[in-house]
């Protein structure tokens, strides 16, 4: 039996990944703009205190001081606007800039105006705003999951945000991608149960940047899974992603198994956490990867499962 990416989604079928991260995203999308912008706001009062402060970086929040500049001149009524037009996927110029934000970009972007929101220089909640039944039942859902996942929901809001550039004529090449320092120690990890060199050289490369290092593991017509997404695929695909996505994440993997299976292919499924840049140690994610590699020993295709819970980590059987 060959594979296909299709089929190659199915391994390890067991694993539970956390399905409250589409349902939340979901409900926060039927929110009024107004809305969506007050549950941002109330959800970040409560998680944003686990932000690691140096996270943003000065030279990262240089990259878009231009934009910056410009809603500092803006009235508060004008602030209040743009956030709006963000959150509603307006075309305006600001807007189609954070489209070509990278994820972190975008990320940075709104941790500066928060804490502009606190000092006052852009507008704040307005006084005396009464939280509306349906914002209330979203931050319900959100206190019900766990922090990793809560910060999971919180960033697909801001990535979500801004004009979609697929509805724009004219595209702008560059993306603005943040670059987060680490510490000249790479962490130190071993896999109970996985001795596989293609796997422990991913995440030996991932945990240092070196995308082109774990992209040239990748089959041509490789692919790659995140969470609650579909396959990216082929070599160039993959880089531009990771380039954007996956730069300071601190991997763990702890447990995994590995299986020869049809025509010298083998699968291999590794559990442990990760670490956002923003969050640092605060957050441990719980991760699975489940890698399929093909007779040449080269990853035709590893998922990132957002795991339902702890216990998920200890959960290798192969169906
Ligand atoms: C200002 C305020 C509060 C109010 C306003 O009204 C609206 C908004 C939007 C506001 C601001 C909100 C802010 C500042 C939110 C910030 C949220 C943050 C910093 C969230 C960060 C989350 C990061 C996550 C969940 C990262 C997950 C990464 C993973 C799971 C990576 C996995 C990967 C692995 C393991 C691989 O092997 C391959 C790559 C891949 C990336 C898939």
């Amino acid at each position: 039996m060959s594979y296909t990416i299709e089929s190659a989604r199915n391994i390890f079928s067991s694993t539970q990944v956390a399905d409250a991260v589409p349902a939340t995203t979901a409900m926060f999308a039927k929110l009024n703009v107004d809305d969506q912008l007050a549950f941002l706001w109330y959800a970040y009062a409560e998680l944003g205190r686990t932000i690691t402060p140096a996270a943003p970086g000065k030279a990262n929040l240089q990259l878009m001081e231009g934009i910056f500049n410009d809603i500092k001149q803006m009235s508060h009524e004008q602030q209040t606007q743009l956030m709006r037009d963000l959150a509603s996927n307006a075309d305006t110029p600001i807007s189609r800039s954070y489209a070509y934000f990278g994820v972190n970009a975008k990320l940075g972007f709104w941790w500066q105006l928060g804490e502009w929101m606190k000092q006052g220089i852009v507008a704040p909640m307005p006084a005396g705003y009464q939280m509306s039944p349906q914002v209330k039942a979203v931050l319900e859902a959100v206190q019900k999951i766990d922090q990793s996942q809560q910060i999971t929901v919180l960033r697909n809001t801001v990535v979500n945000m801004g004009f979609d550039p697929s509805l724009a004529d004219n595209k702008q090449a560059e993306v603005i991608n943040f670059k987060f320092p680490r510490s000249s120690l790479s962490p130190q990890f071993t896999i109970e149960g996985v001795t596989e060199p293609t796997v422990l050289k991913y995440i030996e490369a991932m945990n240092a940047d070196n995308f082109e290092a774990a992209v040239a593991l990748f089959a041509n017509n490789g692919a790659l899974q995140p969470p609650f997404q579909k396959p990216i695929v082929g070599r160039e695909a993959i880089t531009a992603y990771l380039r954007d996505e996956g730069q300071g994440l601190v991997m763990k993997p702890t447990k995994g198994v590995s299986e020869t299976i049809e025509d010298g292919y083998t699968q291999h499924k590794v559990t442990g956490t990760v670490e956002t840049p923003w969050f640092g140690g605060n957050v441990g994610m719980n991760i699975a990867w489940r890698f399929l590699l093909d007779p040449q020993g080269q990853i035709y295709f590893v998922a990132i499962d957002l795991l339902a819970s702890p216990k998920e980590l200890l959960n290798l059987t192969r169906k």
